[in-house]
């Protein structure tokens, strides 16, 4: 019952916003590039070299959430094989701040050499990583083993339990977990957190300077290049733009001041509140101002988790049809707050994700890749952990994920892609060359026949790398354009 009146509520948010959607984007200037519907060009996250980086990863993994030491059950092994199968770059990974700071004030350098460790295995493979600061549900410490009544035990994660106060109001079962959201104790914990109780102003300040204490520790970390400040917000009894303007900026803004104090360079992802955004909803978010020198560097890190692929169908029939205009609502609102409200925010599609078994799941991975790269916009899919949502099952079987995300793409770009396109037999990239940076354009080739035929115009092969597969190409002097068209061998 309650589960199909939340789903109604955001449902009908839905419907009663899309008309301001739609009049926000139409007030944004039109580039019309490519034929689709980009609202504004898109902007990149750079490497050091200055080059347009196209992330394309895993978030790693949930597995983390209720593990002592905090770590995800992913081995070097594990990564071994997602990088050989699939050539991603790019890996969200989880933190938290029970394992950070599990006492007031004391920071747990261990754990992060443990974070430290892992980030060094994505280095050694030249991936970049956004650590994201995980929580669900607020903490674990208000949804004990069992408590969700679905066998998925301590589901709730986050907070730690010192900075955890429910003022006795219970948390009762639920059958999904987001429905604990809506639990009295849950609703009591996060406005104690942001202080619409007024009696707890210290934990967001505990929460900042988490980050700092993060930050010190990875400031000059080169493979650590995003920091993703919250999972997926929630506002307690506080929602919408009261809370996202509000609180959530609010907090935004502190624990992007306290990582300046320690770290000038690294990406500051900031996402809305979770539940009707990640549905579709137009966002409240507010500005962040970056104090660093130089140009801002705060990133919009959003989910993707349309309804009617929970609805059964999954991505067929009119769950098809709903799950489009999720999408499209979905991308005018991530369009409107990076572009207008962030002022030309790079993107970072956080989290989507999807049962690969649900028939047309293969269609709706491309949807949403081929959304992501219109937007320019790097992907973090939830998740690498074994099971039917994952790449693999728990006894190594492949799922479709894997085939659908091993496409050729470009990783790197020297200057800006202004269109580039991607399928298992070809890869077309055209860029506009950015004549101070100096390093070449990379690009991944998956083994099922490339590099096969490569044609460029306005660049020269530099070189073929057949153990990490990366094509390497440089613009040639003075070019306002190049172009890079890869087929693979019949
Ligand atoms: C899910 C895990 C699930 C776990 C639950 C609660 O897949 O095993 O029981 O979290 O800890 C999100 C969250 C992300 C969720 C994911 C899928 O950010 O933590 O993972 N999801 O449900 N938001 C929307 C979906």
């Amino acid at each position: 019952m309650r589960r199909i009146r939340l789903l109604a509520m955001i449902m009908a948010g839905s419907l009663a916003v899309g008309g301001g959607v739609a009049a926000a984007r139409s007030s944004l200037p039109a580039t019309g590039s490519g034929g689709g519907s980009t609202a504004s060009a898109p902007s990149y996250l750079k490497d050091d070299a200055g080059r347009s980086l196209i992330l394309r990863g895993f978030n790693t993994a949930s597995s983390a959430k209720g593990a002592p030491d905090g770590m995800p059950k992913f081995t070097e092994a594990d990564l071994e094989r997602e990088h050989a199968d699939m050539g991603t770059n790019f890996v969200r990974f989880l933190i938290s701040w029970r394992s950070v700071e599990p006492a007031p004030g004391q920071y747990d350098q261990a754990y992060l050499d443990r974070v430290e460790d892992r980030v060094s295995w994505y280095a050694e493979r030249g991936y970049k990583v956004m650590l994201d600061m995980h929580q669900d549900v607020y903490s674990g410490a208000i949804t004990p083993e069992g408590n969700a009544g679905n066998g998925a035990g301590n589901i709730g994660n986050g907070a730690p339990e010192w900075a955890t106060y429910t003022d006795g109001l219970p948390v009762g079962k639920q059958d999904r977990w987001e429905l604990l959201y809506l639990e009295p104790g849950v609703t009591r914990a996060f406005d104690n957190f942001w202080n619409t109780t007024g009696k707890h102003p210290e934990l967001m300040e505990h929460y900042a300077n988490t980050w700092r204490a993060v930050a010190e520790r990875f400031a000059a970390n080169d493979a650590v290049v995003a920091y993703d400040l919250m999972n997926e917000p929630w506002g307690g009894s506080m929602q919408g733009s009261a809370f996202e303007s509000g609180p959530l900026a609010s907090l935004y803004q502190r624990t992007t001041d306290a990582i300046r104090q320690v770290d000038q360079d690294s990406w500051v992802c900031v996402a809305p509140q979770a539940v009707g955004v990640n549905q579709g909803i137009p966002s409240g978010l507010t500005k962040i101002d970056d104090p660093r020198a130089g140009e801002q560097r705060i990133a919009y890190c959003p989910h993707l988790y349309p309804l009617p692929l929970d609805i059964g169908d999954g991505y067929s029939g009119v769950s098809r049809t709903l799950t489009d205009a999720t999408i499209a609502a979905w991308r005018a609102s991530v369009e409107h707050i990076a572009g207008t409200v962030l002022g030309g925010a790079p993107i970072i599609v956080g989290e989507f994700g999807l049962d690969t078994t649900l028939p047309g799941a293969r269609d709706y991975l491309d949807r949403v890749y081929g959304t992501a790269r219109e937007l320019g916009a790097g992907v973090s899919y939830w998740s690498s952990d074994p099971g039917p949502w994952g790449p693999y099952l728990p006894d190594g079987t492949r799922t479709l994920l894997v085939g659908t995300l091993n496409k050729p793409y470009p990783r790197a770009v020297a200057g800006t892609p202004t269109d580039w396109s991607s399928a298992v037999d070809r890869l077309q990239l055209t860029l506009h060359p950015d004549p101070a940076v100096t390093a070449p354009t990379e690009i991944y080739l998956p083994k099922s026949g490339f590099p096969g035929d490569v044609k460029v115009e306005g660049a020269d092969v530099v070189d073929w790398n057949r153990q990490s597969r990366l094509l390497t190409v440089r613009t040639a002097t003075g070019a306002s354009s190049a172009t890079v068209t890869v087929t693979p061998a019949a």
